[in-house]
């Protein structure tokens, strides 16, 4: 059976994604900062799936945390085949002029350096074990930089150059390095840019019909399926109604 690191499974894509890979027979080491959904999902998936699970609690911005969480894996949990990176947010949407420097520091630290700090941690078994796949969750805006996301886009666009990197770096080893980078999700993630302002963040999906989670657990379903010679590199999905960052075309009532 093999083994899949899934960070950030306590909302949105990565609970998604950690009950479809369960699915599919992989045995999970989960992770986040929020202890108790993290234990409920881990009951949930235990009863639910003929898996085994392994919930990690810590702050991915913390390198110390991340290095004592990935030792304290028991041996059965040692050896990953598949690192979902995921973990990550946007803080704030104002001009940057206007931003507040601690919002940049946790984008950067959660989805530039907490990824960094994943994967420097997990590549080295899949260098020994010679095989193992790494997705990374990016964006739209890691493609387009768009009005108020100065950061969050610099944040992904980093993690698209680390992707593309990895991929390079890790071929001899026979590591394949995939990104997905969705449009509009409706997940927690705009709730969290909004420091908790909820009738802002549901403005954000008003008028289409956003992707939600699923759909980012089936195009990662899709990629980890694919035969062995095969390596999907790069997937971006979007909402329907969402042909890029500038142009959704939205229903007016
Ligand atoms: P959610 O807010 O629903 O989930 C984010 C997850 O990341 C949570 O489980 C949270 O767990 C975890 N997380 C955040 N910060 C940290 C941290 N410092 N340490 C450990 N875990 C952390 O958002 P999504 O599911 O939508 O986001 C998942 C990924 O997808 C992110 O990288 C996001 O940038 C990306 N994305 C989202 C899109 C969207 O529109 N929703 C579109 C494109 C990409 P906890 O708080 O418990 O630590
Ligand atoms: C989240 C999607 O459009 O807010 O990464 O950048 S978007």
């Amino acid at each position: 059976m093999k083994t899949a690191l899934i960070t950030g499974v306590t909302s949105g894509f990565g609970h998604a994604i950690a009950l479809r890979l369960a699915g599919l027979g992989y045995n999970l080491v989960i992770t986040g900062r929020r202890i108790d959904r993290l234990n409920e999902l881990t009951k949930q998936l235990k009863l639910d799936f003929p898996v085994e699970v392994f919930p990690l609690c810590f702050d991915v911005r913390d390198n110390e945390a991340c290095t004592k969480a990935i030792q304290s894996l028991p041996e059965s949990f040692q050896k990953i085949d598949l690192l979902v990176n995921n973990a990550g947010l946007a803080a704030g949407a104002s001009p940057f002029q206007e931003s507040d420097l601690t919002d940049f520091d946790q984008m950067i630290d959660t989805n530039v350096k907490g990824l960094l700090y994943m994967t420097k941690l997990i590549v080295p078994g899949m260098i020994e074990q010679k095989s193992g796949h790494i997705i990374n969750i990016s964006s739209i805006a890691g493609i387009e930089v768009y009005p108020n996301g100065s950061v969050y886009c610099a944040s992904k666009h980093a993690v698209n150059a680390i992707t593309k990197g990895l991929r390079i770096d890790l071929i001899q080893h026979g590591i394949k390095v995939s990104s997905v980078s969705p449009g509009l999700a409706e997940t927690e993630f705009s709730i969290v840019r909004y420091h908790g302002n909820e009738e802002k963040a549901k403005a954000v999906y008003a008028g289409l019909i956003p992707l939600n989670a699923e759909d980012i657990a089936d195009t990662v379903e899709f990629i980890v399926t694919r035969p062995a010679h095969v390596s999907i590199n790069d997937i971006q999905i979007n909402p329907a109604q969402q042909a890029n960052t500038y142009i959704s075309h939205r229903n007016s009532n």
